[in-house]
């Protein structure tokens, strides 16, 4: 049997990969039913953090208090004025604008901003997203789903038209990681849980995250943790992932996505904008891994260093999924870097991206 030519080979996986609809496994999305939730078009496109903190350095005569008190027109016109047209729109945020305007037919070649945004107006949601998804050729995308959002929780309680190209997924950082703040507000949802986390708080904490699986029918629960993140570990996350999260994901069988390594708000000032990175224990992963061999994982970590050694790990435990170029990492010499060595450590058997989309239009460049 005569090989295939190298060049060949290259170019039909490239072909595949690029004709093959894929599924996005973790976004900041939502569909229409969810309203002003769903983020699209120009002016959400162009102040996307990532942009926001970039402007910050671009342009230091306006504080982040000032930006901030920006209306949104005024947030995206200064951010196109210093990162597009008075500065080289050369970092991936950057790239990524321009791509994703292109991509769904506006002139980005004048940066006329007032020409981008005409190009969208009068456009519906519903519309866009038929247009994005198909630019995108994209499948479907699993959403990022919190019941402890209020402007949330009324649509799925009150029953909403589903997409199917829009997927659910449980996101219980409220209940892991900020308890403290949302007491009351499980307690107005019924399920009394304080922070003393005795016998029966964790009991309604399982009723808490089997009602809302039972609702939400999610793919998989998620949490961001942080660099610090231990495991085991006498802390609310530490026990509320023991006694409530584990078992309830067995029972129901659930994947449970742990998302680690965010150094939360390192710049205050930035708002959602201020978020760094740290490095995270792997092993605390392998030991999760390793005591609850009947459930499974999903795993991203923020931190390039980490990423080596949850692929090893990643070999050692069939229940370990490692998922995507998580949000610093999601930049093309970093994609490629990772994806060669999860590929010649675990073959094919990882998730090699996800968008972490906020914005719909993202998803044609991410
Ligand atoms: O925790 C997360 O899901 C992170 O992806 C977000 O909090 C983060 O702000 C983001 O959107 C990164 O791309
Ligand atoms: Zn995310």
């Amino acid at each position: 049997m005569s090989c295939v030519p190298a060049d060949q080979i290259r170019c039909r996986v490239h072909q595949i990969v690029s004709e093959t609809p894929v599924l996005d496994i973790h976004t900041h999305l939502y569909s229409p039913p969810f309203g002003d939730l769903l983020l699209w078009g120009p002016d959400e496109l162009v102040t996307y953090h990532y942009l926001i903190a970039e402007v910050s350095r671009t342009d230091r005569s306006v504080s982040p208090d000032r930006f901030y008190a920006m209306s949104k027109p005024e947030q995206a016109a200064h951010i196109w004025q210093r990162c597009f047209v008075e500065h080289g729109p050369v970092s991936e945020a950057r790239r990524g604008v321009l791509t994703a305007l292109t991509a769904l037919g506006a002139d980005v070649s004048g940066k006329d901003y007032a020409a981008i945004r005409a190009h969208f107006a009068g456009r519906t949601v519903e519309a866009h997203v038929d247009a994005v998804f198909a630019a995108a050729n994209c499948s479907g995308v699993v959403m990022t789903n919190d019941p402890l959002d209020d402007l949330e929780r009324p649509v799925w309680v009150n029953g909403f038209t589903e997409d199917p190209r829009f997927k659910p997924a449980l996101r219980i950082d409220g209940l892991l990681v900020f308890l403290e703040r949302n007491v009351d507000r499980l307690a107005s949802m019924g399920y009394a849980i304080s922070t003393a986390l005795d016998k029966t708080d964790l009991a309604n904490a399982r009723q808490f995250l089997s009602d809302w699986i039972s609702m939400m029918a999610p793919m998989y629960v998620a949490v961001s943790l942080p660099d610090t993140f231990c495991y085991p570990e006498d802390s609310l996350p530490g026990k509320l992932i023991a006694e409530a999260v584990l078992p309830v994901c067995r029972d129901m069988r659930v994947p449970f996505a742990l998302m680690i390594g965010v150094k939360r708000l390192i710049n205050p000032s930035l708002k959602l904008a201020g978020d760094g990175v740290g490095r995270a224990d792997v092993g605390s992963v392998a030991r999760l891994c390793e005591e609850n061999p009947d459930v499974n994982f999903l795993c991203t970590l923020l931190s390039l260093e980490n990423q080596h050694e949850l692929a090893v790990t990643a070999r050692k435990f069939p229940n370990l999924m490692p998922f995507g170029c998580w949000w610093f990492l999601n930049d093309p010499s970093m994609i490629e870097q990772i994806t060669r060595l999860r590929m010649e450590l675990l073959g094919t058997s990882f998730i090699p991206q996800h968008s972490d989309c906020r914005i719909l239009d993202q998803l044609v460049y991410k």
